[in-house]
C-alpha cells in the first residue's frame, strides 16, 4: 500500500466519464491496425512496459538568466518533490522514478528511501553537480571542475562525484550521470587538450569508485555556461570519454544540446552499433538548448529517434538498454502538467515507432524506393495513438485523461495552501 496523492477513488470517477468514448476509439484502432496484421494488445503492453524518470528539479518552476517566476506551491525540499513526482506517476504510470540532482537533494538516505518506498518510487540515475559552488566548498568550479588546472578542485570535483555514488548506491540508484559546464569564453583562454587530459584523469579516478553493477553517463553540450569551447561538447567527444573510460561507461544523449539541425537519431544509432548508447534526457528546442516539453516541437525527431531504438530492440541488439529521463525546464507551465505531458509524448512516440513495418521498409531501401521507405515511416508516425496510451495507463491505474484528472484534483491548490509563496526576481537556470 503506497500514499496516494492523488485518490484512486477521484481516478476511477474521471475516468468512468471517458471510458465509453476510449472503449470505442480502442476498437476502432484495434481494427484499422489489425488490417496491417498489428495486434493493438501487444503494442499496448509494450506501451504500458516503457517508463521514463522524472528529474526531481524539474518540479520546481525553471527559469532563464533574467528572471524566475516561481509558480504557487513550489516545492520546498526534496520530500516535496516526491510528493509533485509521484503525482506525476500516479496519473500516467508511466514515470515510477526519479533522478535526484546532488547537492540540492541532499538528505538522509534512509529518509529518501522510506519515502520513495511509501509513494512508490524508485531512484534512476543520480546527477552530480559541478556547474555551481555549493555554500561550503573549499574551491570555486568558476573556471572548472573536472579539467580544472588546479588539482585540489578537480580532487573536489571527484570527491563530489565520489559521495553521489555512495548516495545512489544506498537508494538503490545503479548510474552516476556526469555533466560538466566546463569550457571557455575566449580563445587561448584554456588548452583544448590539456583540458581534456585532465578531464579524462578525473573521470577515471570517478569510474574506478564505480560499484560492479553500475554505469556512468557522460553527457555532451555544444555550448552554455561556456560560450567559446566546452570540454565535453559532442557526441564524438562523449564517444572518446566512453572509449577510454571502460566497458561501464556510456554516452548520455540529451536531445538540447545539440546545434539546430543535428541529425540526432543518427548519433543514436551510431553510439547503438558501437555498444556506447546510455541513456536519454528528454526535451525539445527550436533554438538551442531551450529545455522545451519533450514533443512540443519537432515531434517527428522524437519519433525518429525512436524509431532507432525500436530498430535496435527488434534486432535484439546486445546489452542495449538506454535510460530513459526526461531533463526540462518549465518556465510558463504547471510544472507537473508539463511533465505528464511530456511522458505521454515520449511514450507516443514509441508507440508510433513499433507500428513501423520493418520488413517492408528494409525491403524499400533493398530497392532504392526513398519515397516508400519515407512513406512507411510516415504511415506510422500519422496513426494517432491516443487510444493505445490511454488505455496503457487505464490498465495500470492510471487517468485516461490525466491533465484533466489533476486539474480536477486540486492538488496545486492543496499545496499552495501548505507550502509558503516563493519571491521571484533572481535569475538562474534550474
Ligand atoms: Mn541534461
Amino acid at each position: 500500500m503506497t500514499d496516494s496523492q492523488i485518490s484512486p477513488e477521484l481516478i476511477g470517477t474521471e475516468n468512468d466519464k471517458r471510458a465509453s468514448a476510449l472503449k470505442s476509439d480502442y476498437a476502432a484502432l484495434g481494427e484499422k491496425l489489425a488490417r496491417s496484421q498489428i495486434d493493438i494488445e501487444a503494442i499496448t503492453s509494450k506501451v504500458a512496459d516503457f517508463f521514463v524518470a522524472v528529474p526531481s528539479w524539474g518540479v520546481g518552476t525553471g527559469g532563464t538568466r533574467f528572471a524566475r517566476f516561481p509558480g504557487l506551491g513550489e516545492p520546498r525540499n526534496i520530500f516535496d518533490k516526491l510528493d509533485d513526482c509521484s503525482v506525476i506517476n500516479e496519473l500516467t504510470r508511466a514515470t515510477p522514478t526519479v533522478s535526484l540532482h546532488i547537492p540540492w537533494d541532499k538528505a538522509d538516505p534512509k529518509d529518501l528511501k522510506a519515502k520513495g518506498d511509501a509513494l512508490g518510487l524508485g531512484f534512476d540515475a543520480m546527477n552530480s553537480n559541478t556547474f555551481s559552488d555549493a555554500a561550503d566548498q573549499a574551491h570555486s568550479y568558476k573556471y572548472g571542475s573536472l579539467s580544472h588546472v588546479d588539482a585540489a578542485t578537480r580532487a573536489q570535483a571527484v570527491e563530489h562525484n565520489i559521495e553521489c555514488i555512495e548516495l545512489g548506491a544506498a537508494l538503490g540508484s545503479k548510474a552516476l550521470t556526469v555533466w560538466v559546464g566546463d569550457g571557455s569564453n575566449f580563445p587561448g583562454q584554456s588548452n583544448f587538450t590539456r583540458s581534456f587530459e585532465r578531464y579524462l584523469s578525473a573521470m577515471g579516478e570517478i569510474y574506478k569508485k564505480l560499484p560492479e553493477d553500475w554505469r556512468i553517463f557522460s553527457e555532451h553540450k555544444m555550448y552554455e555556461p561556456a560560450f567559446y569551447s566546452t570540454v565535453v561538447q559532442d557526441w564524438g567527444t562523449n564517444y572518446l570519454i566512453a572509449q577510454t573510460l571502460g566497458p561501464k561507461a556510456f554516452c548520455l544523449v540529451d536531445l538540447g544540446h545539440h546545434a539546430p539541425n543535428t541529425n540526432i537519431e543518427m548519433i543514436v544509432a551510431r553510439l547503438i552499433q558501437f555498444g556506447k548508447l546510455g541513456g536519454f534526457h528528454f526535451n525539445d528546442s527550436k533554438y538551442g538548448d531551450d529545455d522545451l516539453d519533450a514533443g512540443a516541437i519537432e515531434p517527428y525527431r522524437l519519433f525518429l529517434v525512436f524509431n532507432e531504438l525500436v530498430d535496435a530492440e527488434y534486432r535484439g541488439v546486445k546489452g542495449f538498454h538506454p535510460a530513459h529521463m526526461i531533463d526540462q525546464s518549465h518556465n510558463v507551465t504547471d510544472p507537473i502538467e508539463s511533465l505528464i505531458s511530456s511522458a505521454n509524448e515520449i511514450r507516443r512516440a514509441y508507440a508510433q515507432a513499433l507500428l513501423v513495418d520493418r520488413t517492408a521498409l528494409d525491403g524499400f531501401q533493398q530497392d532504392n524506393d526513398a519515397l516508400m521507405a519515407s512513406e512507411t515511416l510516415k504511415r506510422a508516425y500519422r496513426t494517432d495513438v491516443e487510444a493505445i496510451l490511454a488505455e496503457a495507463r487505464r490498465r495500470t491505474g492510471g487517468a485516461i485523461d490525466p491533465v484533466a484528472t489533476y486539474r480536477t484534483s486540486g492538488y496545486r491548490t492543496k499545496v499552495a495552501s501548505q507550502r509558503p509563496a516563493v519571491k521571484g526576481g533572481s535569475g538562474g537556470i534550474v
